[in-house]
Order: structure tokens, then C-alpha cells, then sequence
């Protein structure tokens, strides 16, 4: 990527403290995202006031220090720690000469690096273009030509035209979007179906969730190696945040043939933009059609309390409040804390460690396959068919022939247990 060929662009990071509880972790969270953006962090300035500025985001002796810095050290960007309105890019931007990113045009430009499928790509695309649209006349005009490679007439860098043209931008946009909407409709269509087809087969659904480089992709390789029907069907894990922006669906086979379908998807972050999420809807359908979640947290990070928090937000945010969750504090290996450890829905492990993975399924196991029941079946010898069923999808625990044919002790689901009582003999 000729991206990574350049030198990183040294900023300024700024933030507001409204007395925030998690003020301190999220500046740190915002120089992470700069260094995912291929971006260092040369400057921190912060403020503390009760509310933002409503012209300029920062008080008026901050935004001159900003200035200052911005000329004394030869910098060209700041960006913030919170999503700003128009205005306040606009009159930042003027005060300070430097151009300003927001948190959310920052997480966009992410989301935009690292998208790779068309799925991904419309619906980061989407974000950006509703982001952009109350902000058509600021100077990220010009970006957005770059970024939606808008092209044929694209008047949007063509500032101070007047209302009109303004207008024209506005229109062009709002079409752009509608058609960029009409596409990822056509494809998530296709994922709704196939979701719709699994669930009439009845498997139990898991979901992965949480927190950007928490190890979920990690998690969801280990048990497909594990436990896979396809050993190759790997998914990208990768110390980076937002490695993976779509979602992955495998199957999974316990030994004793009980079958579930384990999904992984886009990891989260604080202030998460709500056009993102709105975007992404699609995307985390999965997580909110599941039986179980499996939030896993990187138990190594000491701001994982937060992350916790974080991630419990977006749930609620996207909709998801009453799934069944099994909280999964992972990189158990890089601390102290003895794993795997267990304490109710609660698991202290490691991704990478097999015994941490069994333990893993045995709480999933448990709760997903709850309504499973011992039944003794008689089935004649000219039914062989659903013999065989029963020896691929379900655990038998015992085969006896008799004159009448086979006697079978096999554990079934409550639905299954209903399809073939008649040949029940307990
Ligand atoms: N030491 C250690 N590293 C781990 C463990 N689990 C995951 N990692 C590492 O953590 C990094 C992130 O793992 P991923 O599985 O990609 O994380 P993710 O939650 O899928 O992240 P996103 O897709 O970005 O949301 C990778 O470098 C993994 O190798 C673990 O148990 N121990
Ligand atoms: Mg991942």
C-alpha cells in the first residue's frame, strides 16, 4: 500500500475534559486511532470547561496555545477528541491555520483504509457522505473528492460559490447516498437469506463481540482449528485496531456431533459514530440474531474496564439487550492471573491456549444446548435412512440390534425428540 511508504503526519491531539469519567482513557484511545491512521501524536493539548465552546469547541486562551503550537512547530493538523460541528472546524480551522479532524472523521478514514470488501467499502462510503453533508461548505470539501472518488462536474471544492452551488453539492450527495444504499441493499438481501435459511435449520447461533483487538478473530480461529469442519476456513487477526470490518460465519462440530454456527464481526471503540453504526447495521445483524454472545475482553489492557463499558453501550446502541453473554476476559497469558479460571457466565483464558478453548465450549455448550434430552429409539431395519441421520447429526450413546431393529439411546433436541416419537420405546 503506498500509504504505509510515507512518513507519518506528526499532529497535534486535542481534548475537552466535561468532567468525563473516562476523560483520560479516551485521549489515549484517540492516540491510538491517529497511530492507526498512519499518524503520530506530537502535541497533547487538553481543556477542562463544563461545556464545549459553541463557536470554536475550545475556550478562547486554548485555542491561541493551539495557534501557537501549530506555528512554533510546524504542524498542519489537529485533531479532536470529539465530533464538532461545522462551525466549529470552520472557525478552528481559521483561528489556528491548521486543519482539524474530528473523532469521527478519524474513525471514518479508518474504516475506509481498512474496508476490503464491497459490503464494507458501501457502508463506510455511506458514513462519510452523511458526515459529510452538514459540512459541505468547511474545507473538508476537499477530501471528499478524494475519499468517494467523486468525479464527473464534482463541484465540491469549489468554495464560496453561493448557496446554489451548495444546494447542487448537497443534491449530488444525497444522491450519491440513495444509490450506495440501493446497492447494499441487493447485498445484504443475500446475507438476510442465508441467515434466514440457517436459522430454519434450527442450528444455535453464537456471536463474538467486543472491543477492537480484543482477540475475537483470535478466539473464533482457535475454535474453528479445534473444532472446524474446514481447518482453512481462518479469519484475518491482526494486532491492529479494526482488523476485521465484516462478519464471518463458520460452523462448528463438537465431538459428540452437536452443531452451532460461531460468528465473528467489526470490533468497537468509544464514541463509535452513530452514521457508522448505522451503516454497519447490516453488518452486526449477526450479533443481534445470535442465542449467545461471547464479549471478549482484553484482560491485559488496563483499560478494559472501560472497554467493557464501551462495548456494552454499542450492544444497547445497535439493540442488542437481552442475549445471553458469556464474558470472556482474554490475553489471560500475559498477566498474572491463573487461567483458564471459570466463575459462572465468567471466564478468565487465553485465546491461544487449548485448554482455555474447551473451557470456552463447555459454557457455551451449556447454554446453548440446553433443551437436549436422553431418548431410546426403535428403528426398524428398513428405516436406514434415519439411522444414518442420527449416526451424522446426533450423539448416540448406545447401539443394540435386536429382532425388531436397532435400539438406540441418543440424546436429541426437544424438536428433534418430537419428529421421532414414534419410535420412542422409554
Ligand atoms: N498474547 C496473546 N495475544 C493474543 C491473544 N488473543 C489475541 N491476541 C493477539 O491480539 C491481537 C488482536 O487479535 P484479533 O483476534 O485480531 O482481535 P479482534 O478482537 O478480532 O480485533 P478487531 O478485528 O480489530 O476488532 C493479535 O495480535 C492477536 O495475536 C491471547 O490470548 N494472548
Ligand atoms: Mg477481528
Amino acid at each position: 500500500m503506498a500509504e504505509t511508504a510515507v512518513a507519518p503526519k506528526a499532529v497535534i491531539i486535542a481534548g475537552l475534559n466535561t468532567g468525563d469519567r473516562n476523560f483520560d482513557y479516551s485521549m489515549e484511545e484517540l492516540a491510538n486511532l491517529v497511530a492507526a491512521n498512519h499518524m503520530i501524536v506530537k502535541e497533547e493539548v487538553r481543556q477542562k470547561l463544563d461545556r464545549p465552546h459553541p463557536g470554536t469547541y475550545f475556550g478562547k486562551g486554548k485555542v491561541a496555545e493551539l495557534a501557537t503550537i501549530v506555528a512554533s512547530e510546524d504542524l498542519t493538523t489537529i485533531v479532536t477528541n470529539d465530533e464538532l460541528t461545522a462551525s466549529q472546524i470552520r472557525n478552528l480551522e481559521r483561528e489556528t491555520k491548521a486543519s482539524v479532524l474530528d473523532r469521527t472523521a478519524l474513525i471514518l478514514d479508518i474504516f475506509a483504509n481498512r474496508a476490503q470488501t464491497r459490503e464494507a467499502k458501501l457502508q463506510v462510503q455511506i458514513a462519510q457522505l452523511q458526515y459529510q453533508l452538514p459540512r459541505l461548505h468547511t474545507s473538508v470539501n476537499q477530501r471528499l473528492d478524494q475519499q468517494t472518488g467523486a468525479g464527473g462536474g464534482g463541484g465540491f471544492t469549489n468554495r464560496g460559490a453561493g448557496e446554489t452551488q451548495l444546494e447542487m453539492d448537497r443534491r449530488t450527495i444525497n444522491n450519491q447516498i440513495k444509490h450506495l444504499k440501493a446497492e447494499l441493499a441487493e447485498i445484504t438481501k443475500a446475507a438476510t437469506t442465508q441467515r434466514t435459511q440457517r436459522e430454519k435449520n434450527g442450528l444455535p447461533t453464537v456471536a463474538l463481540v467486543g472491543y477492537t483487538n480484543a482477540g475475537k478473530s483470535t478466539t473464533m480461529n482457535g475454535l474453528v482449528r479445534k473444532f472446524g469442519a474446514n481447518e482453512d476456513k481462518q479469519v484475518f487477526e491482526k494486532n491492529m485496531l479494526f482488523a476485521t470490518l465484516d462478519t464471518s460465519v463458520r460452523q462448528i462440530t463438537l465431538p459428540d456431533q452437536k452443531q452451532f454456527l460461531l460468528s465473528d464481526t467489526v470490533g468497537f471503540v468509544s464514541k463509535l459514530p452513530h452514521n457508522l453504526i448505522e451503516a454497519f447495521r447490516s453488518t452486526l445483524a449477526e450479533a443481534a440474531n445470535a442465542d449467545l454472545l461471547i464479549q471478549v475482553v482484553d484482560f491485559a489492557d488496563p483499560n478494559s474496564e472501560a472497554m467493557m463499558t464501551t462495548t456494552n453501550e454499542t450492544l444497547a446502541a445497535i439493540g442488542v439487550t437481552d442475549i445471553p453473554m458469556i464474558v470472556a476476559f482474554n490475553k489471560a497469558d500475559l498477566t498474572d492471573a491463573n487461567y483458564p479460571v471459570r466463575e459462572g457466565m465468567q471466564l478468565i483464558y487465553s485465546a491461544k491456549d487449548d485448554a482455555s478453548l474447551d473451557e470456552l465450549i463447555a459454557i457455551i455448550r451449556e447454554q446453548i444446548f440446553q433443551n437436549y434430552q436422553t431418548v431410546t429409539l426403535l428403528i426398524p431395519f428398513d428405516q436406514g435412512n434415519i439411522l444414518n441421520f442420527l449416526n451424522e447429526k446426533a450423539h448416540i450413546l448406545a447401539t443394540d440390534y435386536v429382532a425388531e431393529g436397532t435400539k438406540i439411546t441418543v440424546e436429541l433436541t426437544d424438536e428433534s425428540a418430537k419428529r421421532f416419537e414414534k419410535y420412542r420405546i422409554d
